[in-house]
């Protein structure tokens, strides 16, 4: 394949690109894994050699966001490249959500469906389907959902592998679903004479609560969100893998000779934890750790297929996470008995749910053979910019508008800027904003500490300032030292927030 950069001012830039030349993008979205999870950023005692590949081989981000601190803000977010905390009802969604990101929205999905791409979405949705909330018809298609938001084709779980309904859906229809026994969901009442968690402890084989998800008992599992029916249709939680991973590649197969954009959202390694057994015990962490070695695995499976296909150096690869990395998400698996010296957080504080850093500082590795510059980047970089830098990436213009506060970020994405973003702002019940070397964390009267989860949610009343350059680890609160900075990071969050804040999806 030609190659097709030129140098303009010393850096690496892309010029407009004929249409069979245009690089496909496999976006691997991984849930709930934290920045210290992968052997390249640091672990000791899972080996994630599949990662670690493409973080030799391309750039591996020290300094990258998701959009928020839970999974349908980031994926909000992320699609649209709007700051979740502008839109109410951006919060994590139940499963039977109304889809969230409204047809007449611009999207990521949409941009490269108008610059020539097949768009694909598999595995985790959890923006919702449907365009009212507990109105679908799971035994029909559901609809608006992936398709109306641009994307071609779709194998989904609609919300997350705790939340019914535990079915994948192609293309918006559940898939193996016996007509006879149609499915019925319901996220206010059990359903009369289905067993629950709560009630029914004897059937929770497989995994039981640690706290919440004792209601619909699927597969040995209890859940979150009643469900009856669809026998046929329900998913086997060691399969998960397996099945979005083998859809994914086929995705691939069979768009390899035009340009594609893949979104391949894993439901490794959310709760519950339940890796396919070929994986048991390859860590010494329990399902948590196993749990990352299956992901490891589909990103391999992911690379084979691309290699395979002939279309491997043609694409650029990413590798990003939803949010940071929680231990004990509400399952009984062993992740806290077997933690010990593994700090799936990194050198940072908090973790999913959190204000602080380890609840959106996430993995963030960009691979795309000769066209990166490879090694380590320190830039501030999120998520929320996608939209744009894709958008620079297959040269198609978006509006400011449909833009919103994605930025163009493509010359640091491919590791050639060592600027990056001034700031990003983050949201998880209070706002903060990141600049290179101060974090600002919004007052808040909620609740400081998850016991649940065991997260320091970073939230005070008083105005936290942490200096990032000597004290990464959010521990020393220098507000007061530092009145100036203080207000100058408020003012832009000001600011910020007059450009439109809880407004209607
Ligand atoms: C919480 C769930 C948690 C997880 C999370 C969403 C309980 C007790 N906890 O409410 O298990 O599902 O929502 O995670 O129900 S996310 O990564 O999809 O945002
Ligand atoms: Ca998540």
């Amino acid at each position: 394949m030609k190659k097709v950069i030129t140098l303009i001012s010393g850096s690496l830039a892309v010029t407009a690109l004929a249409a069979q030349e245009k690089p496909n993008i496999v976006l691997i979205y991984a849930d709930d894994i934290g920045y210290g999870d992968f052997s390249c950023y640091g672990a000791t005692r899972v080996q994630t050699p599949n990662v670690d590949a493409l973080a030799n081989n391309g750039v591996r981000f020290r300094n990258a966001h998701s959009a928020a601190a839970t999974s349908t803000p980031s994926r909000y977010g992320m699609f649209t490249g709007e700051y979740p905390w502008r839109r109410k009802g951006t919060g994590v969604a139940a499963g039977d959500a109304a889809l969230i990101i409204k047809p007449h929205r611009f999207t990521l999905a949409k941009l490269m469906k108008e610059a020539g791409y097949t768009t694909g979405a598999v595995g985790k949705w959890h923006l919702g389907m449907g365009d009212e909330t507990g109105k679908q018809n799971w035994n029909e298609r559901v609809s608006p959902g992936p398709y109306e938001i641009g994307f071609d084709y779709s194998y989904i779980m609609a919300a997350t592998g705790d939340r019914v309904p535990c079915v994948y859906m192609e293309n918006q229809r559940a898939v193996g679903l016996d007509p006879n026994d149609p499915i019925q969901v319901s996220y206010t009442q059990n359903f009369p004479g289905e067993p629950t968690g709560k009630e029914n402890p004897e059937l929770l084989t497989k995994l039981k609560p640690s706290h919440g998800h004792d209601m619909a008992v699927v597969n040995g599992i209890s859940r979150i969100g009643y469900m009856k029916g669809g026998k046929s249709a329900l998913w086997e939680d060691e399969n998960i893998a397996d099945s979005i991973t083998v859809h994914a590649v086929r995705f691939i197969e069979r768009n390899k000779d035009k340009p594609f954009f893949l979104y391949f959202g894993t439901n490794d390694i959310h709760v519950p934890r339940y890796p396919h057994e070929r994986f048991r015990g390859k860590t010494d962490m329990g399902h948590r750790g196993d749990a990352l070695v299956q992901f490891d695995w589909s990103v391999g499976e992911v690379v084979r297929a691309l290699k395979e296909a002939g279309v491997y150096d043609n694409t650029l690869i990413i590798i990003t996470s939803d949010n940071g990395p929680v231990v004990d998400d509400g399952y009984q698996d062993e992740a806290v008995e077997k933690l010990r010296n593994h700090k799936p957080w990194g050198p940072f504080r908090g973790g999913k749910y959190s204000t602080f850093e380890a609840g959106t500082r996430v993995p963030f590795i960009v691979h795309w053979t000769a066209n990166v510059r490879k090694g380590v980047s320190d830039v501030l970089v999120s998520q929320i910019d996608m939209l744009a830098t894709f958008s620079e990436l297959v040269g198609k213009e978006v509006s400011e508008e449909n833009r919103a506060d994605s930025q163009k970020q493509l010359s640091a994405w491919l590791g050639n800027d060592g600027k990056g973003r001034d700031y990003v702002i983050g949201s998880a019940y209070a706002l903060t904003l990141l600049t290179k070397d101060w974090k600002y964390i919004a007052p808040s009267n909620g609740n400081p500490y998850n016991a649940h989860t065991n997260t320091e949610l970073g939230l005070n009343p008083e105005e936290q300032l942490y200096n990032m350059v000597i004290d990464r680890g959010e521990y020393d609160n220098v507000a007061d030292e530092n009145p100036l900075t203080v207000r100058f990071l408020k003012q832009i969050l000001e600011e910020e927030k007059e450009k439109g804040m809880g407004l209607e999806l």
